[in-house]
């Protein structure tokens, strides 16, 4: 079909004589839907975002840089966007949401607040510094997967003497289309401490659950699911468990009160492809951000090759197809929207291209 939005019906010739129709329509604030509706509903997906990649060892030197030129105070978040270059100047790394790379540097806090749109922070690089969700603080380690829920008081603190940097991926742009997001700041720097640390682990995190929970958030009440459990997981399920041809050794974050994905808009998973792996190509209409943890490899997405390594950042958009080869044994995080279309009925997949 051709790409001017008009309807598959409509003929160019006879609309030179409906010109005067539409000028008095647009005055009353009515648009002929004939006119737009291929643009509104297309035949498949098709996404504005490019594939695009964050090569580790580049992005670095800019977020030490950020560090000579302002505080973490004055930012309130020292964060650099890692922004898709088919949205240019929107703050995405997909359509629907957020990713940028956090910096925070001894002695440093990120001052308290609270805001609907929910967080997670993949961890880069550094230690001994935390965050802290409505009063419990948790250490972070490079390849934590820590959750700051909707509207959750949240701080952030290092404690260590060198810098720490994690991802920080956002649904900001879903409340935003729905007209949703309020945002509010805490008197103080930090929010009191109000429960010690591992409460939440302590009630949630060995498979048991205190009698009488009852839930009161679509999040998981984890919010911290330490890499050295994830890892340990993936490298025994590797010893026995079938491969799955697109997906390597693939795990999904859970909330583990319902058994659901681990945030109610944003699903994340954690994969081991091991050495010499070569996905089938696969292809579903939730953009992904993947993040190297581990190893070498590369993703193919149409004409483009992404090589990676440890800390590299890349983008799959809505229905392309991607392979992954893993040159090494290589883990990877990878976040994408997937929950919120699962529960509008909107998600699709397919395995193969044959
Ligand atoms: C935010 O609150 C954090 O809490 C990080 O660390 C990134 C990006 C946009 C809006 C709020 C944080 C953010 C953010």
């Amino acid at each position: 079909m051709a790409d001017d939005g008009f309807a598959h019906t409509v003929n160019p010739e006879a609309e030179k004589g409906r010109g005067e129709f539409y000028g008095r329509a647009a005055s009353e604030n009515l648009t002929p839907l004939w006119r737009v509706l291929g643009g509104l509903v297309l035949d498949q997906p098709k996404s504005p975002c490019i594939a695009t990649q964050w090569k580790w060892n580049e992005i670095r030197p800019y977020l030490m840089e950020a560090c000579n030129i302002i505080s973490a105070a004055e930012a309130e978040r020292r964060v650099l966007v890692l922004e898709n270059p088919g949205m240019k100047g929107e703050s995405r790394i997909t359509r629907s949401l957020f990713a940028g790379m956090q910096i925070i540097l001894p002695g440093e806090i990120a001052p308290a607040h609270r805001h609907v749109a929910s967080a997670l922070r993949f961890v880069i690089e550094g230690s001994n510094a935390y965050t802290a969700v409505s009063g419990e603080r948790t250490m972070m380690a490079p390849g934590d997967f820590v959750i700051t829920p909707s509207w959750t008081w949240h701080d952030h603190g290092n404690l260590s003497d060198k810098p720490m940097v994690w991802l920080d991926g956002l649904d900001m742009h879903l409340v935003n289309l729905m007209d949703a997001g309020f945002r509010e700041a805490y008197p103080d720097a930090s929010h009191p401490i109000k429960r010690p640390e591992g409460a939440a682990e302590a009630e949630f995190g060995y498979n048991l659950m205190p009698v009488g929970y009852e839930a009161t958030s679509q999040t998981t009440p984890i919010f911290n699911y330490p890499y050295a459990r994830t890892r340990e997981a993936l490298d025994k399920l590797a010893r026995f468990h079938a491969i799955d041809a697109c997906f390597g050794y693939k795990m999904k974050y859970i909330n583990p009160v319902d058994g659901g994905w681990a945030m109610p808009t944003i699903s994340t998973w954690m994969q081991l492809l091991p050495k010499d792996f070569k996905s089938m190509p696969y292809r579903s209409t939730d953009s992904v951000i993947f993040v190297c943890v581990e190893g070498n490899g590369k993703t193919i997405v149409g004409d483009k090759t992404f090589e990676w390594g440890p800390h590299d950042v890349w983008t799959v958009p809505s229905w392309q197809f991607y392979e992954h080869v893993a040159s090494t044994d290589a883990v990877i995080f990878s976040f994408s929207d997937r929950v919120a279309q699962e529960k509008l009925d909107f998600f699709r997949e397919q395995r193969g291209n044959a």
